[in-house]
């Protein structure tokens, strides 16, 4: 692991794409540089402002660079659980994740790999101790703090950031989490693989990013977005508990 940040893992860098023309191929070129054993997948959902057929020309000059055409937008959890089973069907050990707006910044994924050698699943953080976030105004900042404090508290995972989509998973966490049966799509597919990963056992570490808003192209985050993550974690929260709930009773009969 030492002479080079991708050590002796087959790392592939997964990045989904949807109107990301201006974006798409700064950040395949900044994780070439930083990380350049990894190989790259732009998952696209047929972007209609070309952002594919840039990807195809970056993929014909370097045999690093990957493309997944996919039919339509169907949101960034299809689009990622699409782009982890083309890695693991190639054999890759490490599948990372990564937006493409130039948030997560390729410079800082050495550090996720580190972190990998001594865990299951690392998370790029921005809520601890030296993480944080660039040019976010304050009511975005509220939001993300909201969402991640609601989603710990109603499943209680020990996770700092639980909503942040830069990560890193070994492909036999991956197998592990179980991903047949996913149907969440926005960020909410983000507390859903964390959440997996905690109940399953796993080694899940947090390591401090500083997170950059996106300067150019436009955010794709919604009032669905933030509404399926409320509903399915409230849902999610409530069975959790009431099975807690289950335990306790009867763990209590027994001892009676
Ligand atoms: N393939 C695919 N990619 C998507 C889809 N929706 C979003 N993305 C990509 O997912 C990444 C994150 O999307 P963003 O729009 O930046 O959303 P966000 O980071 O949650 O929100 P902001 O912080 O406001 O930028 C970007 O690379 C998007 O292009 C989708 O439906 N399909
Ligand atoms: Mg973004």
């Amino acid at each position: 692991m030492s002479e080079s940040p991708s050590g002796s893992f087959r790392v592939l860098v997964v990045i989904p794409t949807y109107q990301e023309r201006e974006n798409v191929e700064p950040i395949v070129a900044r994780v070439r540089a930083a990380v350049p054993d990894a190989h790259v997948l732009v998952a696209d959902d047929n972007s209609p402002d070309g952002t594919g057929a840039i990807v195809d020309r970056l993929a014909a000059a370097d045999d690093h660079v990957h493309v997944l055409h996919r039919e339509g937008k169907q949101g960034l959890g299809r689009a990622y659980l699409a782009g982890f089973a083309w890695g693991m069907d190639r054999g890759f050990d490490v599948l990372v994740e990564m937006d493409a707006d130039g948030s997560h910044q390729p410079e800082q994924l050495p550090h996720l790999l580190t972190a990998l050698e001594d865990a299951d699943l690392v998370l790029g953080s921005r809520w601890v101790p030296g993480g944080r976030v660039e040019n976010w105004p304050l009511h975005r900042k509220l939001i993300s703090r909201a969402g991640t404090t609601y989603a710990r508290l109603a499943l209680g995972v020990p996770i700092r950031d639980v909503t942040g989509g830069y990560r890193a998973f070994r492909t036999s966490t991956l197998t592990a989490l179980g991903l047949d049966d996913v149907a969440s799509q926005g960020y909410c597919f983000q507390i859903d693989l964390a959440w997996r990963a905690v109940q399953r056992g796993l080694r899940v570490v947090e390591v401090p990013i500083t997170f950059v808003e996106r300067e150019r192209g436009e955010s794709k985050m919604s009032g669905a977005i933030v509404r399926e993550s409320l509903v399915r974690v409230t849902a999610w929260g409530l069975a959790y508990r009431s099975q807690q709930v289950g335990h306790a009773l009867r763990r209590d009969r027994a001892a009676v």
